[in-house]
């Protein structure tokens, strides 16, 4: 057994099946990522993030508890992550990507429900995700309701909190919000046995936003034909900004961004110019869950921009800065969460108006609306994404998938189709 094996099995996870699991990414990794031509010197270590993701990262984290920090599990981007921070509790998604675990999540739970929840549960009960021992808490969230649903039974077997995300924007869901804060607050603070103050919060603030500007710098570049990167390695990015240290993770992207800047100053990128440029809106893509950028870039387009959360949701809007006594600050960050624009909102106004912005922004050929079977709230906004596109004359197609690579064939013929569309 090497080091990491041993870790595993400190952990109570079934090492055997965890490496098969790990063989299965790395070579879905390979083929997919690893495969493409022209990649920035910078997406090494981003490269190395996601092969480390159950290696040197779970060190990391256990050395962090062994320090006294606490880990929380985190399965949506409402999870303000600055007030976790701020008392050396240290957030790290748990989302699911793979369709490797589906099955054990699919022997207690129903087939029907989005494959990135039974991912999710998949890797806890085989016992191949090194993070669920190690937290100390998971908080999950009012969105959707089949997160909603799964924590009440996960709550009857680990510590959980729930933080109530409202379904409207209206002055008294965003007073609903700011108390879901105050309550997140809270629970940080109990967890980690030290007080939130003003001047910590002001540090965690300013690492989140730094992080923020560096991806917004990122999907800046992305705007250039042809753009210095493919969307398949910034997806890739996103994904390790899902878990990585804050710190590192930005000095780390703000070095590619040199080099990608340097890339379109000589006119580097992995397409040729006049490449169509594509959209993807919808659904999130997490670590091991490669397939639709994969797809659509090897069918001969770029993905120059991604509406997702593991894209702009994640990213836009900072927090206001200017607040100094801890009240505000708590209200400033629980109104910059509030602007994501998932579709569990109802009439969401702001989000088709987004991707409009977005499409025009990014001077986009065309949208792809990625949608995870069983996620009701995206496929069915997904109407009026279209027609409000299709009144600015921008082609769309929708994509209903999962995990499995059982329809890869006619996906693939499809987004030809599409493409062909567009001229
Ligand atoms: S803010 S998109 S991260 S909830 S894909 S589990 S919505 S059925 S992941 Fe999400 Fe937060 Fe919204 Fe973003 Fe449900 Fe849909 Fe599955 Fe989803």
């Amino acid at each position: 057994m090497n080091e990491y094996e041993k870790m595993w099995e400190n952990l109570g996870l079934d090492v055997t099946l965890h490496n098969d699991l790990l063989k299965v990414i790395s070579q879905n990794y390979q083929k997919m990522v690893g495969s493409q031509k022209n990649r920035p010197e910078g997406m090494k270590y981003f490269d190395e993030a996601i092969h480390e993701s159950h290696g040197r990262r779970v060190k990391e984290l256990i050395t962090a508890k062994n320090e006294g920090k606490k880990i929380i599990g985190t399965f949506c981007i409402y999870v303000p992550e600055e007030i976790a921070l701020a008392v050396d509790v240290v957030p790290i998604a748990l989302c699911g990507g793979t369709q490797f675990s589906i099955p054990y999540a699919e022997k207690l739970f129903p087939r029907d429900i989005c494959p990135l929840i039974k991912s999710t549960l998949g890797l806890a009960f085989s016992k191949t995700c090194p993070y669920a021992p190690i937290k100390n808490m998971a908080v999950g969230e009012t969105t959707c309701d089949g997160k909603k649903k799964t924590w009440e039974i996960l709550a009857e077997k680990v510590n959980f909190h729930v933080m109530e995300v409202p379904q409207k924007k209206e002055p008294i869901d965003i007073e609903l919000w700011r108390q879901a804060v105050e309550e997140f607050r809270k629970k940080m603070e109990e967890l980690s046995g030290k007080k939130l103050v003003s001047e910590k919060l002001t540090q965690t603030i300013k690492i989140m936003n730094d992080k923020r500007r560096a991806l917004m710098k990122l999907a800046e570049l992305r705007k250039t034909d042809p753009p210095p990167i493919s969307g398949l390695d910034a997806l890739v990015i996103m994904q390790v900004a899902l878990i990585d240290e804050p710190v590192r993770f930005t000095a780390h992207l703000n070095a590619l961004n040199s080099e990608l800047e340097e890339r379109v100053k000589k006119g580097i990128s992995p397409f040729p110019k006049g490449t169509k440029r594509i959209m993807v809106s919808g659904c999130p893509a997490v670590i091991g869950n490669w397939k639709i950028h994969y797809l659509i870039e090897t069918a001969g387009a770029c993905i120059v921009a991604d509406e997702t959360c593991t894209g702009s949701r994640y990213f836009e809007n900072l927090v206001d800065e200017t607040p100094k006594d801890l009240s505000s600050q708590i209200n400033a960050i629980a109104d910059r969460y509030l602007k994501i624009n998932c579709a569990c909102f109802t009439p969401n106004k702001e989000r088709i108006e987004g991707v409009i912005t977005k499409a025009k922004e990014y001077k986009v050929d065309g949208v792809i609306q990625y949608i995870l079977q069983y996620c009701h709230g995206y496929n069915i906004e997904a109407i009026r994404v279209d027609n409000a596109l299709k009144s600015i004359n921008i082609p769309t197609l929708k994509i209903e998938t999962d995990y499995s690579e059982e329809d890869v064939g006619p996906l693939r013929t499809r987004i030809e189709a599409f493409l062909e569309r567009l001229g």
